[in-house]
């Protein structure tokens, strides 16, 4: 179960100035990728990851982050953030985009290129996704940021 900032070890997140990450934020459910990707960008920019070494790209929902991610690696970034919101519907959807999407970036990480930190939200209720996102549990975009720069050190 999650509670307030339970992996927000603070204290042994190392300085990350000459580190370079991606962000892919899929647009559906924007209004709990954006606060996601500003939790990210806030701890990023926390430990001197400078601006220029910060790329940004968009897809349209968390099927298609695998992709925005596989293309991303092209890149050489030192660690990539995928970034969604799934939010359980009628039918049974949710879980194949869940299943498809956690295991494509699960494969990503598996080909050794840049690590890919899985940041998608996959939520009964949309409360649940703003709890998560920036409220009463914490903003997940932050934890991932800080498992993005553990991981540009591996
Ligand atoms: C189709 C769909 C649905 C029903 N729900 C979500 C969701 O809660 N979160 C999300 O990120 N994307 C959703 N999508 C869109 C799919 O991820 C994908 O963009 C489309 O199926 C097109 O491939």
């Amino acid at each position: 179960m999650s509670s307030a900032n339970l992996n927000l070890d603070l204290t042994n997140i190392p300085d990350a100035t000459n580190k370079s990450f991606g962000i892919v934020v899929s647009n559906w459910n924007s209004e709990i990728t954006n606060n996601l990707l500003k939790g990210s960008l806030e701890l990023l920019k926390s430990k001197n990851v400078l601006d220029t070494n910060i790329q940004i790209t968009n897809v349209p929902g968390s099927f298609e982050l695998v992709y925005g991610c596989k293309k991303m690696q092209e890149r050489n970034v030192d660690a990539i953030i995928a970034i969604g919101s799934l939010i359980r519907g009628e039918t049974s959807h949710f879980e194949y985009i869940c299943q498809s999407t956690s295991q494509g970036i699960k494969d990503l990480n598996v080909q050794g290129k840049s690590p890919v930190i899985f940041c998608v939200l996959t939520d009964n209720t949309f409360q649940q996704a703003i709890d998560r996102s920036g409220g009463k549990y914490g903003n997940k975009g932050t934890e991932a940021a800080i498992a993005a720069i553990k991981m540009s050190f591996v």
